[in-house]
């Protein structure tokens, strides 16, 4: 083929891939947001972007104000120090400072004045729920995945009552505090009823296992989920492989659910930062290799939070049907290493993962989560059609749409039986 005959497939192809991915509105599979029932647990507007822990970490590269005074500041306070900071005094270059950026710019402000109390009274005349459709239309989203804890009380409260649900959300059980600090849990369990001891006796199992059903079907979740630091090991020594083999896999198998595993999350590495303070480490895979292969009737959706770490994972997708990966989480959420992930990813296993979540915790940040994330996934993607197209094989705007739909989302919902 030569250069001027190609030239023409490749721009078709380019506004095919264009095309496809914004028009795909996504399933966002891991999420902070809340249905609006939640009320203050859902967090949007300007100052819960600007201290969004993300940027909170950010501003003590720059500020000497000491951690213990930022926390005693109020949160416009410490949302008027990060925007100082972060993006009057330096130019705001960080991926989670431009997120701010892209958000407001596509919700029509204008960024080029600099002018924090102008956007201010800008979002004080929104409704929730008219800015919630706003968020999800710029987002190009559909349904959003909720992260939700037992034992978290306020959230606990809301689900005691009876109310009706937003249907864009739906639930995923998160259990951290279960696996990762089960002689508090126990403490929690008992007073919430649950007959367990310390010690994993067959009852205890089985109190635990009654507590994971009751939040199962009280909050509809489409899987279960926790976080683990990089020293987890399965099998392994500790309570946590213990209960996952004894309690959490017989649920998840029983109730027909994937379990996801967040691996390599190094908590509280500054326990100053607080929520920001979390760090990241390279995992042993073997761990999560032994889950697929010593449980073939269950399903694990995983995503690693060490760059070092996303081959292995990805070739560990080749091998285990009953994996599917996801996101690019966190530190990994910023455009080269989204590139390189999701190149790497494509080439190892096809379209049969999900390169993105959001992990929005403030509403507003869907729309710069998904537009960043987007312009990377049609960037490569149109560099593979192209390739195909090389060998003669032209894929078509339905075909082009049909792999876009299982990437935002389609894969993961027939991989968690949703559809
Ligand atoms: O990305 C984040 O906001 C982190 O704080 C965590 O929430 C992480 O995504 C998690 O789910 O543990
Ligand atoms: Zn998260």
């Amino acid at each position: 083929m030569t250069a001027s005959s190609s030239q023409p497939l490749e721009e078709k192809i380019k506004s095919r891939v264009k095309t496809a991915v914004e028009s795909t509105r996504a399933y966002d599979i891991h999420t902070h947001l809340f249905d609006p029932a939640f009320e203050e647990l859902l967090l949007w507007g300007i100052d819960d972007l600007l201290v969004y822990h993300y940027l909170v970490a950010e501003v003590f590269r720059y500020t000497d104000v000491p951690y213990s005074k930022f926390w005693t500041l109020s949160k416009i306070e410490q949302a008027d120090l990060i925007w100082n900071e972060l993006f009057l005094r330096h130019s705001p270059v960080s991926e989670a400072c431009r997120g701010v950026l892209t958000t407001l710019n596509l919700l029509g402000l204008d960024v080029k004045k600099r002018d924090l109390e102008s956007v201010r009274k800008w979002f004080a005349n929104w409704k929730l729920n008219d800015y919630l459709d706003r968020c999800m239309e710029l987002g190009g989203v559909r349904t959003i995945s909720m992260t939700n804890s037992p034992f978290d009380k306020t959230e606990r409260n809301v689900w005691a009552n009876t109310f009706s649900r937003d249907d864009r959300f739906t639930a995923a059980l998160r259990i951290d505090p279960l696996i990762l600090a089960w002689t508090d849990a126990a403490v929690q369990l008992r007073e919430w009823g649950y007959s367990v001891e310390i010690e994993l006796s067959d009852n205890t199992i089985s109190e635990i296992r009654r507590f994971l059903s009751d939040w199962t079907s009280r909050i509809d979740a489409k899987y279960l989920m926790v976080s683990l630091p990089p020293e987890f090991a399965f099998p392994g020594p500790g309570t946590d492989a213990a209960l996952i083999e004894k309690a959490i896999l017989p649920h998840c198998r029983e109730h027909g659910l994937p379990f996801a595993l967040m691996l390599g999350v190094k908590r509280a590495q500054n326990e100053s930062l607080k929520l920001a303070g979390d760090g990241s480490g390279r995992s042993d895979l073997t761990a999560l290799a032994n889950l697929c292969a010593g449980a073939p009737e269950n399903r694990f959706l995983a995503t690693v939070l060490s760059r070092e770490n996303q081959h292995e994972l990805a070739v560990l997708g080749r091998k285990f049907g009953n994996l599917h990966i996801f996101g690019c989480w966190w530190f990994m959420n910023i455009p080269y290493v989204v590139e390189e992930m999701t190149r790497m990813r494509l080439e190892l296993l096809g379209l049969s993962f999900t390169p993105q979540h959001s992990d929005a915790r403030v509403l507003d940040q869907l729309i710069y989560k998904w537009k960043h994330s987007r312009e990377v996934i049609a960037k490569v993607l149109t560099e593979k059609y192209i390739a195909l197209s090389e060998t003669g094989w032209e894929p078509s705007l339905s075909e082009i749409e049909r792999d876009v739909r299982d990437l935002l989302g389609g894969a993961f919902e027939r991989f968690s039986r949703q559809s």
